[in-house]
């Protein structure tokens, strides 16, 4: 191995700032919270400022974080794609009157949820030494999908450097290829800048849920990445887990470096499995299995304690890890036990804090569902766009910029109105000046 794929390395969190028609539309399948709560209304303003306060929060604990701006809704260009013709005001009331479903699959703020955003490998894990993205094609959603090609672009932007970044694009968009990026990807290491064991979880038939991610898929993008063999191996979600609400594997496990905490009922061949995998590499794994009598399935997926996001936080010459977990997780019991008794014990995570996503929550999304984790060295971060990278003024005018433009409120009627898509786009090209991605947006061409 080159010396230089041992380079220190840190881990930044890309969160997607949620976009101004955050919205409860009940467009997700397998997806129980986005079901239940199908035709709310909702509050973009608040979903936002929740989201930046997450940001805020890991920033202060020392963690690299940094923003994917939201994409422009509604998707004029969809809505004019399957047949809505007229002004911006005539699509959107066409599609309002003849097809709402429609309307509200292309106003999703969706791409919130950047770990759907693509997967990332680290350069240490790579064949040709370069960060690897690859967009994810999100296929199994019409909302979804939408999100894919701007994405890619967006990466590219941000990650613009070619001898540092190698970008692919979505996958073919079919049903064999369905990727939903890093929700169902895991590496684990010994430290982020040492080369990883990448982990990739994909579902198989199951009774009740279509399984999202494909193992087709997950093999073309390791393949993409020029992972190394040796290190990447393929699992399978438990179809029990998809059935139970688990529509990706983030749902019930997430990894750290060395860690895996995740319910037993996770991966279709179990945890002595995993452990077969991994016990050849040397590195002091340590696998947090939850089992049913401490914590239910079900009760998993309602609270979504694995939707944590476990980070590492410098403490002088002392490294410790976090759990940062939804509020729903500190008010459940059962839930509450298992975080005692891991940040008691002799596990590497000695803290738990906890951040209120509800607004995101509604829509099966947690702390682990809003960000992208990306790892980079000092030379890759030196050639990342910092326009991006949250910094205590930057997130001062985020959250100015949420309370000058965003709605209080929003409910199914407001997707039609086209003030709506006015003060969107408002929004937005007033974003691309604060994180200088001047352009970012087609309605600005
Ligand atoms: O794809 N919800 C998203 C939630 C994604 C969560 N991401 C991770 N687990 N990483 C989804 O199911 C609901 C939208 C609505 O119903 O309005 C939605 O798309």
């Amino acid at each position: 191995m080159a010396l230089d794929r041992l380079m220190p390395a840190r881990e930044f969190n890309f969160d997607g700032l949620v976009g101004p028609t955050h919205n409860y539309a009940g467009l997700a399948l397998g997806n129980l919270a986005s079901q239940a709560h199908r035709h709310e209304t909702s509050s973009p303003k608040a979903a936002a400022l929740q989201g930046l306060a997450k940001m805020k929060h890991l920033r202060d604990l020392g963690v690299c974080q940094a923003v994917l701006p939201p994409q422009e809704r509604p998707h004029l260009a969809t809505l004019r794609r399957i047949g809505f013709t007229g002004t911006d005001a005539e699509v959107l009331s066409r599609a309002h009157r003849e097809a709402p479903h429609l309307l509200a699959a292309c106003a999703s703020a969706s791409c919130m949820w950047a770990a759907n955003a693509a997967t990332v490998s680290p350069s240490a894990d790579t064949k040709d030494g370069r960060v690897h993205f690859t967009a994810a094609n999100l296929v199994h959603h019409l909302h979804r999908s939408i999100e894919a090609n701007d994405t890619a672009r967006v990466l590219r932007r941000i990650f613009a450097d070619p001898g540092r970044f190698a970008h692919h694009d979505p996958l073919p968009s079919t049903g064999q290829l369905a990727d939903e990026g890093a929700a169902n990807h895991l590496r684990l290491c010994a430290t982020h800048g040492a080369p990883g064991i990448e982990l990739f979880v994909h579902g198989a038939p199951s009774k009740v849920h279509r399984a999202r991610q494909q193992r087709r898929a997950s093999e073309t993008v390791a393949r993409l990445h020029g992972l190394d063999p040796q290190r990447t191996f393929f699992v399978e979600q438990a179809p029990e887990a998809i059935d139970a609400g688990a529509f990706h594997n983030d749902v019930v496990s997430v990894a750290n470096q060395n860690v895996l905490f995740g319910h037993a009922a996770a991966f279709a061949e179990g945890w002595s499995h995993l452990r077969a995998i991994l016990q050849p590499f040397n590195v002091d794994l340590q696998l947090i299995r939850i089992d049913p009598d401490r914590l239910s399935l079900e009760d998993a997926v309602a609270t979504y304690l694995f939707n944590s996001q476990i980070v590492t936080i410098e403490r002088g010459a002392d490294a410790a890890m976090a759990l940062v977990c939804p509020t729903e997780c500190r008010e459940h019991g059962a839930v509450r036990r298992v975080i005692d008794a891991l940040t008691s014990g002799p596990s590497p995570i000695h803290e738990a804090h906890f951040v209120d996503t509800r607004q995101s929550m509604r829509n099966g999304g947690g702390p682990a569902c809003l960000r992208l984790r990306v790892v980079l060295t000092d030379d890759e971060l030196a050639a990342t766009h910092a326009g991006v990278l949250l910094t205590d003024d930057l997130y001062g005018r985020l959250v100015a910029w949420v309370n000058r433009h965003y709605r209080d409120t929003l409910g199914p009627d407001d997707l039609a109105d086209p003030r709506l898509l006015d003060e969107s786009r408002a929004a937005l090209d007033d974003l691309s000046r604060l994180l200088a991605l001047e352009g970012i947006y087609a309605f600005q061409a």
